[in-house]
């Protein structure tokens, strides 16, 4: 082979490590997946400022909320258009917990979304740029049912567009439980027939005993 296309080669892959590299950065702590320091989202002339926020995951966060497990500190979070903002994930507990964005550009994040994951207790930090847009944003925790039992949280960008559901504290549990009476024409039909079954049968017994 040619030490010209040798080198060409070399290069190329440097390259694709240091952008692979800028993309994920990973260690027996975790990972921190798709952030964005720089690039502009679509329709952003310039970024707009600069926020910090710090989003602590564990059991603790869940007391406060029947029927959850895990929680976050704040499950709802809201930030203006095009700003940069530096996410610091802290892991309260001595389990894996990730902290997902979902449903970001995909230009700017793979798969639309941006990742950051502790394996145990533990602190890291990544970075994203809000997209020009007025959109309601899931974020949670993708272990298997950490997100049902209450590890869900909404990224409001530009005011949102609306609540997701069963955000704990916000749009109510999962699972509601419905102790309310049913009184819809059939079913109190029902309940009058049965309660006259019932008071008939008892006056039927009463009488049959007295004979
Ligand atoms: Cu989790």
């Amino acid at each position: 082979m040619n030490k010209v296309v040798k080198i060409a080669i070399y290069i190329a892959l440097l390259i694709s490590v240091t952008s692979l590299s800028h993309a994920m950065r990973m260690g027996e702590w975790g990972m921190v997946m798709n952030e964005n320091l720089e690039q502009l989202p679509q329709g952003c002339d310039a970024v707009a400022g600069e926020m910090d926020v710090t989003i602590k995951a564990g059991r603790e966060y869940a007391k406060e909320f029947p029927g959850t497990i895990f929680g976050y500190s704040q499950h709802e979070f809201d930030f203006p258009k095009c700003t940069r903002v530096n996410v610091t994930f802290i892991n309260e507990d001595d389990i894996r917990h990730q902290f997902m964005i979902h449903g970001l550009p995909t230009y700017l994040h793979p798969q639309g979304m941006f990742h950051l994951e502790l394996y145990g207790n533990g602190e890291t930090s990544g970075t994203f740029i809000t997209p020009n847009t007025e959109e309601t944003y899931l974020a949670h925790c993708d272990l298997a049912q950490h997100m049902e039992k209450g590890m869900k949280a909404q990224v409001k960008v530009g005011g949102g567009n609306g609540n997701l559901p069963s955000i704990p504290g916000i749009s109510g549990q999962l699972n509601k439980d419905d102790y309310e009476l049913d009184l819809s024409i059939e079913n109190t039909l029902l309940m009058l027939v049965l309660f006259i079954l019932g008071f008939s049968s008892c006056l039927f017994c009463f009488f049959w005993f007295k004979k």
